[in-house]
């Protein structure tokens, strides 16, 4: 159906159905109206390269070198990371960079090259850059890593932003992974992926890309070192990957190919190379540590898009309480709005919200509430009023407010690259604490603007503040989410000071990890989609946002008892483990489901809890080093290419190995497994690693391995923490460390550091830290012995 057409079908109908349509339709126009009025054409073009390179000015960390029509400036970091920038780009302004540019490195220099080219050598890595402007990096042995054939821009004759493509070659035998939350990985085949936080507007699946979290963030794995490049620029742009292929016996590599195209921007980047642990925590120090989530948040939560009423939630708790199944968190969707408007309540259904959220805190369990961005257009709407009067709302290039589709109706959409306008925003989140809320969820960010044509945002020409600097839609667009979080982080700091914000968000960018987390938005029902869910964790986990989780079961339909409940498993095991689903969707409950997936799904859920030890000294390791608590298997060891093509497992921190159910009847599944012994955590078998195993998979669980030495902390039956130790291998020792619970605030509690040996017979554990070694003051329970 096209507009005309559903234009004319909703003059027929003129149900509110119809007229939503409507808006819609004449939205999208308005859109298409001010673009062509606001943006100029892009007309005649000229490219540029680099040209022949002129000379060189060393600087601190680096230098700048000249070539007839550019300029590249280079600088090492203190951290390691290398940034350089062309056309005089600078680190800064950035909205992914945690604070200012970190201090140059004064031992990197920059110095004459062979064939007429420059290079700076540091520590981890060395930068050649060729006398055409090609840019190469090297591991200190002279490995390349990674080289930039010299980059081409295409200038507007009228003037205007300039587009760029860099094409860039890696080893052979790389892989790439990351570029924000991605479907189809987690290890990125060959292919285009487009950088556009996007809605796809219905459940998704692994063809669907892009999706509401793209970041210009790649991982490349090699045997030679794994590097992250970062690529600064926040404009629409699109990756285009072809693996590379060694050439068998006597023959050629082929090379691995990148090619990035982007439709403005600096053309600047960040590079770090090393170990994936190196290189993550590189990346965290420079764009921020992960926020801490609060201990009730590494528990199960349980969401809806429909609860309705009090009543219902209260019957839902009721059935977690009644069949003993542990439950910290309640979700309260866009239903609870008073018609949709966000920071509003619907009395009727929700008369008592302070006190339902006190009832439940009481028993261990915390409200968390939506926050939609889009603000209803109506005169008389306090949020609408409040935000007009300090003139929070995107307006277009004639000055109008730019107005949009939504939820309630037409809607206007505040500024959130503008502080004035996130300080503001910050202070609406009273009225959530004062109903009792303890956590957000930050939906429809990309921002979404319901629209018949295709793109479902606002007009390109929309106009923000950018912090002073002024720009359009199609700079704000993808760090639009990214600064509501920071909104929203920093309003919750201020309302209440001794406790760490809880949010997550749908859509976000380069360092939304500082602020929050994400989920995997509308995952559609099914098998695909159980995968998908899996590789959205892993490719965020690996661009530095450790915290997020799927819609567990799916967004859309009614999965079957065997999918729910592989789902349940997996989720159990990932940062955020929340059940969710959409309002014509099938129920979610665990006990929906029959006797047996009840049985089952109990057992997933008192694991989780008695692991709680262990995901908060995962969150608080993620906070201190920059690693996700969902690793790829081939963290430790990339260079095993067996590992690095595995994509159906994960390692959970250093001392477990999940490996979930992806497929319909399956009651076994083979085990990529990394170097060691490692053992079944159900039945203690050992098996060797490296290599493939193959393992039980009953319906009553996925197959979990510990990785011998391992000491975890878990919790024991009086909810204090234990210590589990899986034995190491004969000869051998183990560790691990236990970061204790922080409470909600801010405290930063000590690392504590264990050692695992055989002395004779047994097996025995050690504290071990700066002050000596110790006994440890907790209970040890040694498992895996045979
Ligand atoms: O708020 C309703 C839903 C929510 O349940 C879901 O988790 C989000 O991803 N939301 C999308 C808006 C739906 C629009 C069709």
């Amino acid at each position: 159906m096209d507009g005309r057409d559903l234009v004319r079908s909703v003059r027929v109908v003129g149900s509110s159905k119809a007229a939503q349509g409507l808006r819609t339709v004449r939205a999208a126009w308005r859109r298409r109206r001010i673009d062509a009025a606001g943006l100029p054409a892009r007309g005649a073009e000229r490219a540029r390269v680099p040209g022949p390179v002129q000379g060189a000015e060393p600087g601190p960390g680096g230098g700048v070198i000249r070539f007839s029509r550019s300029e590249l400036r280079i600088t090492v970091a203190v951290n390691g990371a290398v940034f350089w920038g062309w056309d005089g780009a600078g680190p800064e302004p950035s909205y992914a960079l945690a604070g200012r540019c970190p201090e140059p490195d004064p031992r990197a220099v920059l110095e004459p090259d062979t064939d007429g080219g420059w290079r700076v050598v540091a520590e981890r890595v060395t930068v050649s850059v060729s006398r055409h402007g090609a840019v190469e990096v090297c591991t200190p042995g002279g490995v390349m890593l990674r080289r930039d054939l010299p980059p081409r821009w295409w200038e507007p004759v009228g003037g205007g932003a300039a587009r760029w493509v860099q094409r860039s070659e890696v080893a052979a035998d790389a892989r790439f992974f990351g570029l924000g939350g991605r479907a189809s990985g987690p290890r990125l085949r060959d292919g285009t992926y487009r950088l556009w936080n996007t809605d796809p507007g219905r459940a998704f699946g692994p063809g669907d890309d892009p999706l509401y979290i793209t970041m210009p963030v790649q991982l490349v794995v090699a045997d030679a070192a794994a590097h992250l490049v970062f690529h600064d620029s926040s404009w629409d742009g699109t990756v285009t990957l072809r693996e590379g292929e060694e050439g068998a016996g006597s023959g050629h590599d082929r090379t691995g190919r990148c090619e990035l195209r982007m439709d403005g921007g600096p053309l600047r980047c960040w590079v770090m190379v090393g170990t994936p642990g190196r290189v993550l925590h590189t990346w965290a120090s420079l764009t921020g540590a992960p926020a801490l989530p609060p201990a009730w948040a590494l528990g199960h939560h349980h969401a809806r898009w429909g609860f309705g009423s009090e009543q219902e939630v209260r019957r839902i708790v009721a059935g977690y309480q009644e069949r003993g199944l542990p439950l910290d968190a309640v979700h309260l969707d866009i239903d609870h709005y008073d018609a949709h408007q966000v920071f509003t309540v619907d009395h009727e259904r929700f008369p008592k919200l302070p006190t339902l959220a006190e009832e439940l805190r009481r028993d261990g369990i915390r409200l968390v509430s939506i926050v939609d961005p889009a603000v209803k257009a109506e005169p008389g709407n306090a949020v609408y009023d409040s935000g007009t009067s300090v003139d929070a709302f995107v307006r277009d290039p004639s000055g109008r407010t730019v107005e949009g589709v939504v939820w309630p109706g037409e809607g206007v959409f505040p500024d959130f690259t503008d502080a004035r306008v996130r300080a503001w925003w910050g202070g609406l989140y009273e009225e959530r604490l004062a109903l009792g809320f303890a956590g957000f969820w930050h939906d429809m960010n990309e921002p979404t603007s319901f629209s018949a044509f295709g793109e479902s945002t606002l007009p390109r020409s929309a106009r923000h503040a950018l912090e002073g600097r002024g720009g359009d839609h199609r700079e704000a667009h993808n760090v639009y989410a990214l600064c509501m979080a920071r909104a929203a982080y920093e309003g919750l700091r201020g309302l209440a000071p001794g406790e760490r914000p809880f949010l997550f968000s749908r859509s976000g960018w380069a360092g939304v990890q500082r602020y929050g987390g994400t989920w995997s938005g509308d995952v559609a029902t099914g098998w695909p989609g159980l995968r998908a869910s899996l590789s959205l964790v892993l490719g965020l986990g690996l661009c530095g946002v450790p915290y997020s989780g799927p819609d567990v079961g799916g967004y859309d339909g009614s999965p079957s008892p065997e999918l729910f409940l592989r789902w349940f498993q997996l989720g159990a095991y990932l940062p955020l483990f929340r059940t969710h689903a959409g309002i014509r969707a099938g129920r979610r409950e665990p006990w929906e489901f029959g006797a047996e997936v009840l049985e089952h799904a109990r057992v997933a859920l008192l694991e989780r809890r008695r692991l709680l030890p262990y995901f908060m000294t995962l969150a608080q390791l993620a906070r201190r080093t920059g690693a996700p608590y969902v690793r790829p298997v081939w963290w430790g060891a990339p260079e095993d290419r067996a590992l690095r093509d595995c994509e159906d497992a994960f390692l959970l921190g250093d001392a477990l190995l999940v490996a979930p159910v992806l497929d319909p009847g399956a009651d076994r599944r083979a085990v990529q497994l990394p170097r060691g012994r490692w053992y079944d955590t159900v039945t203690e078998q050992a098996y060797e690693g490296p290599g493939q195993v193959l393992v039980d998979a009953p319906l009553s669980r996925i197959p979990v391995l510990a990785r011998a030495g391992a000491v975890l902390p878990v919790r024991d039956e009086d909810g204090g923490t234990q210590l589990e130790v899986w034995a190491p291998a004969r000869g051998r020792t183990g560790g691990g460390l236990f970061v204790p619970d922080a409470g909600d605030g801010w405290e930063e509690p000590e690392v504590e550091r264990y050692v695992a040996r055989w002395e004779g017979r047994h097996v025995v554990v050690r504290r071990d830290d700066e002050s000596g070694v110790s006994k440890p003051s907790r209970p040890v329970r040694v498992r895996g012995l045979g």
